[in-house]
């Protein structure tokens, strides 16, 4: 990195010496002499460059709509939640004024850049300013992103606002972010969650719940998010270390997951995840992947190593914000049921009363629930956690990654 900086100075410097050069022959030529080895330039060179001006917009609208057609695959689909059309919508117009706007303006400087391009003996006409003019473009962009912004807070209040009555039989699920995995507890029977405080880490108890809370014994850890359709979920984000974002792409949901507070976000499912495998775009999607992989797989098989298996799709919860080394892979399957589906699941989840009260029973049975110990702690090797969430021992002693 540092060679290559080092290598554009210089790059830059040469360029600098020589444009510096070609100014100080311009001013030793005096009074302008206007011939083929001039560095005045010549209708000839305006007409190229007026010409180019053409170029380069043509340039700009065939990449545009080159990169549409190519990549406009990677946009997100479907969305899997009620308040996703809405969001999608608001996004859409956004990029329709966009697009319309920079169609227009980038024509316009282009085609006046050619129309009053330099020409031999033409003087430039003064022309000191246009009130009506100024007004006229100051006030349509003022208009237009008024709107924007009023539909935009519009839109991020109806999100954002869960009525009451709607909080009462809502599902609260606990997303805990850590370096770099994710837990999540559901509220149990009562439908509370339980105190929880870094301080409380310990064995099976990963998330720090205060177990002399009436509410904690009910609680149930889980490392998949199932979720049921059609219901009310309502998301209290906590972190152990540094600062995370839960990012839940297909459900349009993403908040930042902040050490030392409790963040919030809510929203409705609507598709399960073998509805959302039936959709067409996200079966487009999965081909395309199959396809790089049978290719990948493919060249592993003549390195004589194992094929990949074939993708299938599900919800991810991912991290979006850069935590620190392994923060690519910083995720978390989503499964969306239908209710009965999910109320079965739920059912054969351990509580987390029974979960500590059988690790207190069995203490340490094979390393498992055992506390931290010095190797594991000082071991930089640490910070790459793997996804078993059932081995708590790089998280009570997780050696920074800054
Ligand atoms: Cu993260």
């Amino acid at each position: 990195m540092t060679g290559l900086l080092i290598f554009a100075v210089i790059i830059l410097l040469g360029v600098a010496i020589w444009q510096l050069s070609k100014i100080f022959q311009l001013t030793k030529i005096g009074a302008a002499v206007y011939n083929e080895n001039s560095e005045v330039a010549t209708d000839k060179d305006n007409n190229v460059n007026g010409w180019l001006m053409f170029a380069f917009v043509a340039f700009i609208y065939i990449f545009t709509i080159v990169g549409l057609v190519k990549w406009g695959h990677f946009a997100l689909g479907t969305p899997a939640s009620e308040h996703g059309p809405q969001y999608d919508n608001l996004l859409a117009i956004s990029f329709w004024i966009i697009f319309t706007v920079q169609f227009l303006t980038q024509f316009l400087l282009h085609y006046f850049s050619f129309k009053y391009r330099g020409k031999q003996g033409n003087v430039a006409y003064y022309y000191a300013d246009n009130d009506k003019l100024e007004f006229v473009w100051t006030i349509i962009p003022v208009i237009v992103l008024a709107v924007l912004i009023l539909y935009g807070l519009y839109a991020w209040t109806n999100i954002m606002f869960v009525a009451d009555e709607d909080k009462e039989d809502a599902l609260y699920v606990e997303v805990y972010a850590k370096q770099f995995s994710w837990e999540v507890r559901y509220a149990g029977k009562d439908g509370v969650l339980g105190k929880a405080n870094v301080r409380y880490i310990e064995g099976v108890n990963t998330m720090g719940v205060d177990m002399a809370d009436p509410h904690a014994a009910d609680d149930i850890p889980a490392s998949e998010l199932h979720l049921p359709k059609g219901k009310r979920v309502i998301f209290k984000f906590r972190s152990q270390d540094v600062l995370h974002s839960a990012y839940m792409p297909h459900f349009r949901a993403q908040m930042n997951v902040v050490p030392g507070m409790v963040t919030e976000f809510s929203f409705i499912p609507t598709l399960t995840t073998a509805e959302m495998r039936e959709d067409q775009k996200i079966m487009n999607k999965v081909a395309h992947i199959n396809d790089i992989r049978s290719k990948k797989s493919e060249e592993l098989v003549a390195d004589g190593k194992p094929a990949l298996e074939p993708y299938t799709f599900d919800y991810l919860l991912l991290c979006n914000k850069i935590c620190g080394p392994s923060h690519y892979n910083m995720q978390m399957k989503i499964v969306v049921d239908e209710k009965a589906d999910f109320d079965k699941w739920i059912a054969d989840q351990k509580t987390l009363g029974t979960a500590v009260k059988e690790s207190q029973e069995k203490p340490a049975e094979g390393g498992e629930g055992a506390p931290a110990t010095d190797t594991a702690a000082k071991d930089t090797a640490a910070a790459v956690i793997p996804q078993d969430t059932t081995k708590p021992v790089a998280q009570a002693a997780q050696p920074a990654a800054h």
